[in-house]
Order: structure tokens, then C-alpha cells, then sequence
């Protein structure tokens, strides 16, 4: 057995590249659960009466619906080093982004944003993931990763900005370590892959400094892994052992088209035939998601390649405000998920260890009151940039092309009574 195929021990350098790098053509079934193995302890089954619909017998879940704390020998060792203060803080993080997301629905309702994609229900995947990450290690989302975009310190105004049509994203990718994002399904995955390739070269794998050693996580939906770009980068991260994770939420739905539309077997079996492990846990428990992400991150940076994971969720809502759920799926669908809910099932096991007061959750729902009136006070006040703007940022340099449309346009906005 090759095992510095299936470790990655050895990771594949610049000459290697060039020559093109190893074949996984003779790697059996056998070698890759132990690849699996390694990564999680082994392809548990955690539940052998879980039915299909709730997750099935092999999600990795530590917190149930009612909050109680399922012993898990594969994540409780990734959740030892939390403190009740880590606990709380990701009680805090799931109540915050989920008061902003309700507060940018409004917004869009009330006519002052084009359009808003809701997190609702999908809190717990993105802390989760989001606070497993390493200062170093770079984020590649969809449209829909506002939660993760918290725990990198993005400013939810400038995510509302760009869906108010007054920038086109303007955080600082580099500061934030969390790309612009990505409208086009799937497209993410191959940046990421490439940006985990480079990661290699430069040398930021399997070194063994922790604030060196780098991971890159590709945030992608169910609907993205029927996209022939995912594809791709599932193949360029295996056969070149990147150093990246791919963190599929399956929220079920892909605008109108159901889970069973885009896979006839469970997402996370995908990976297997790409050469790495894949891995399914429950979205909607912000504990396992941590685990899980901290450990395929680390893997990652250490030089053991990828890993896929697909969280195990629900979309709440709408696909966007432009959608109207209601043409395609039963309510009776949305009430079963109420009970799986994220936040009830953190707060009720905060409240079961007595690691939170009434007063702790008061507090939180204080704070979220303000952050909301601060989000909508500050969007209505966000400047209208001039029109020409978008000339502005389609080169980094100043373009033959681009300086000659600004002129039109400015002439043609010109030619209207009063300028406008
Ligand atoms: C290449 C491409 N094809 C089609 C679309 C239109 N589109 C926007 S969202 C979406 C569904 C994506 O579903 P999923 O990947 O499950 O992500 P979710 O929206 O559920 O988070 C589609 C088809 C697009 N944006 N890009
Ligand atoms: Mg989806």
C-alpha cells in the first residue's frame, strides 16, 4: 500500500507537479476507509435506527434536538479544550447572525435591498465550521455564508451593502482571510482548490508550525455538487492531496429542486470515489460541526489532504426573497425541521449543564435588539455610490476599454434633465 498516497505524507512539490503527480488508479476500497480512519477514528455508525430523512445511521451528531449530549468517541476528544465560555460564545455568535439575517429580510421586504439570502436555519453549519478555522486558513463561500463571514469579523454591512447595490464587495479578503462572494454555483470550489495548490507550493503545508501550517475550507451547497465545477476541483484536490475542505451544507433544497434531484446516494459518499475521505454530520449541531471542521482542517494543513464534508441541515426560509417556497414544498417539511432547530438545541443544553442564566440569554437578546436597530439605522444610511462606480473595479489598472464606457455613461446620465 502506498501509504504516503492515502497520508499525504508526502506532499506533492513543485517538481512532482510538473511530472504529474501520483495516480490513486491502484488505492483499494480498503485503503481509503483507513484513509477515513485515520481522519475521524473510523466511518462510524452512530445511530443504526436514524432514519434516511433525519440523517441516517452514519451522521456524527453530539447534541441532540432536545439538547442532550451524546457521547461521541470520534469528536469528544476535538471538544475537550472548549470552555463553558467557548459554549456560550457560540450561543452568542448563533443568536447574532441569525437576528441579522432577520433584520436584512425585513430590510428587503421594506424595498431598501434588491434581494437577501437567508441563513435561516443553516446558523449552526456556519459557526461551526466558521470558528474551527485557524487565523490562517482562507474561506471560499457561496452567496448564503453570512455566519461565517461573522466569525471571520466581516461587517454585516458590507454584505447588506452588496445586496443593497452599493458596492460590489468591499471587505478586506485579505484581513478577513474570506473571499468575495461567489454567485456562481460551484465556481468557489476551483478557487479554492487553486488557492490550496498554491498554499502547497509556497511551502505552507506538513510543516509543522501551527501559524504556519495552512487549510482552505470551499463552502458549497447540494444543488453545487450537480455542477461540473465541483467536480473538477474534487479531482485536482485528490490527485494533488490539497490542503483544502470542502463544507457542503445540504440544506435540502436547490431553489424548487429536492435533495433526491441531485444525488441518488447520500452526498457525502462522493468523495470516496474522488480518493479522500467524505463524511456526513448533523448541520444543525454547532458542537459536531466544530469537531469535525477542526479535524479536517488539521489534516489538511498537516499534509493529509482533503476531506468533504456535507452538513446535514435545513433551509428555513426562502431560497432568496425572490423565491416563494410555498410553490414546491409542503409547510408540514418546515415544522418537522422546527424542532431540529440550532439555537433551542445549544440553549437547552447550556441551560441543562447550568452553564447559562437567564440572565446570559437576556443579555444575548439585549445585545441582538441593538445589533439589529445598528444594522438598519446603518444601512439607510449608506451612501449611493455615482453610477460610473462600477467601471472602477473591473481592472486593477485603469483600462483603455472600461475609461471609454465611463465616458459614455457619464455623458448619457448627463443628457437627462437635472443630470440624473
Ligand atoms: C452556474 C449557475 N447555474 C445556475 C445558477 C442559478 N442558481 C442560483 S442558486 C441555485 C441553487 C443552488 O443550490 P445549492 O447548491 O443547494 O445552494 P443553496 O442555495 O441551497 O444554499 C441555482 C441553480 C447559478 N447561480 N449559477
Ligand atoms: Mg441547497
Amino acid at each position: 500500500m502506498r501509504s504516503d498516497l492515502i497520508t499525504g505524507s508526502s506532499n506533492p512539490g513543485p517538481d512532482e507537479m510538473d511530472k504529474g503527480v501520483p495516480t490513486l488508479s491502484d488505492v483499494t476500497t480498503d485503503e481509503l476507509s483507513s484513509s477515513l480512519a485515520e481522519v475521524f477514528g473510523s466511518n462510524p455508525v452512530t445511530d443504526p435506527d436514524r432514519p434516511a430523512a433525519e440523517g441516517g445511521p452514519h451522521m456524527l451528531q453530539v447534541l441532540t434536538p432536545e439538547g442532550e449530549r451524546v457521547p461521541s468517541p470520534e469528536l469528544d476528544p476535538l471538544l475537550s479544550d472548549l470552555s463553558v465560555e467557548d459554549l456560550r460564545g457560540f450561543y452568542r455568535d448563533l443568536v447574532l447572525i441569525r437576528r441579522v439575517d432577520a433584520e436584512a429580510t425585513a430590510l428587503q421586504r421594506q424595498g431598501e435591498l434588491g434581494i437577501w439570502v437567508s441563513l435561516l436555519g443553516q446558523e449552526a453549519a456556519q459557526v461551526g465550521s466558521g470558528r474551527a478555522m485557524a487565523p490562517q486558513d482562507y474561506a471560499f463561500p457561496t452567496y448564503r455564508e453570512h455566519g461565517v463571514a461573522w466569525c471571520r469579523g466581516v461587517d454585516p454591512l458590507e454584505l447588506i451593502g452588496l445586496f443593497r447595490g452599493v458596492n460590489h464587495g468591499v471587505w478586506d479578503t485579505q484581513k478577513h482571510h474570506f473571499h468575495l462572494y461567489t454567485i456562481i454555483i460551484g465556481a468557489q470550489t476551483l478557487h479554492a482548490t487553486g488557492y490550496a495548490m498554491g498554499v502547497q507550493l509556497d511551502g505552507h503545508v506538513g510543516t509543522g508550525d501551527p501559524h504556519r501550517d495552512t487549510a482552505v475550507i470551499a463552502y458549497l451547497g447540494d444543488g453545487a455538487t450537480s455542477q461540473g465545477d465541483v467536480s473538477e476541483s474534487l479531482v485536482f484536490a485528490g490527485v494533488y492531496n490539497a490542503p483544502v475542505v470542502f463544507f457542503c451544507q445540504n440544506n435540502q433544497w436547490a431553489i424548487s429542486e429536492p435533495n433526491e434531484r441531485q444525488s441518488r446516494a447520500p452526498i457525502w459518499h462522493r468523495a470516496r470515489g474522488f480518493g479522500f475521505p467524505g463524511i456526513r454530520v448533523d448541520g444543525n449541531d454547532v458542537l459536531a460541526c466544530y469537531a469535525v471542521t477542526k479535524r479536517a482542517l488539521e489534516a489538511a494543513r498537516s499534509g493529509q489532504g482533503p476531506t468533504f464534508i456535507e452538513a446535514f441541515t435545513y433551509r428555513m426560509g426562502a431560497h432568496t426573497t425572490s423565491d416563494d417556497p410555498t410553490k414546491y414544498r409542503v409547510s408540514a417539511e418546515v415544522e418537522v425541521w422546527k424542532h431540529r432547530d440550532p439555537i433551542q438545541r445549544l440553549r437547552r443544553y447550556l441551560e441543562r449543564q447550568g452553564h447559562a442564566t437567564s440572565e446570559f440569554f437576556e443579555a444575548i437578546d439585549a445585545e441582538a435588539d441593538e445589533l439589529g436597530a445598528s444594522v438598519r439605522s446603518r444601512t439607510l444610511a449608506l451612501p449611493d455610490p455615482p453610477g460610473t462606480e462600477m467601471f472602477d473595479y473591473v481592472y486593477a489598472a485603469e483600462h483603455p476599454v472600461m475609461s471609454r464606457e465611463r465616458q459614455e455613461f457619464a455623458a448619457y446620465q448627463a443628457s437627462f434633465e437635472g443630470g440624473h
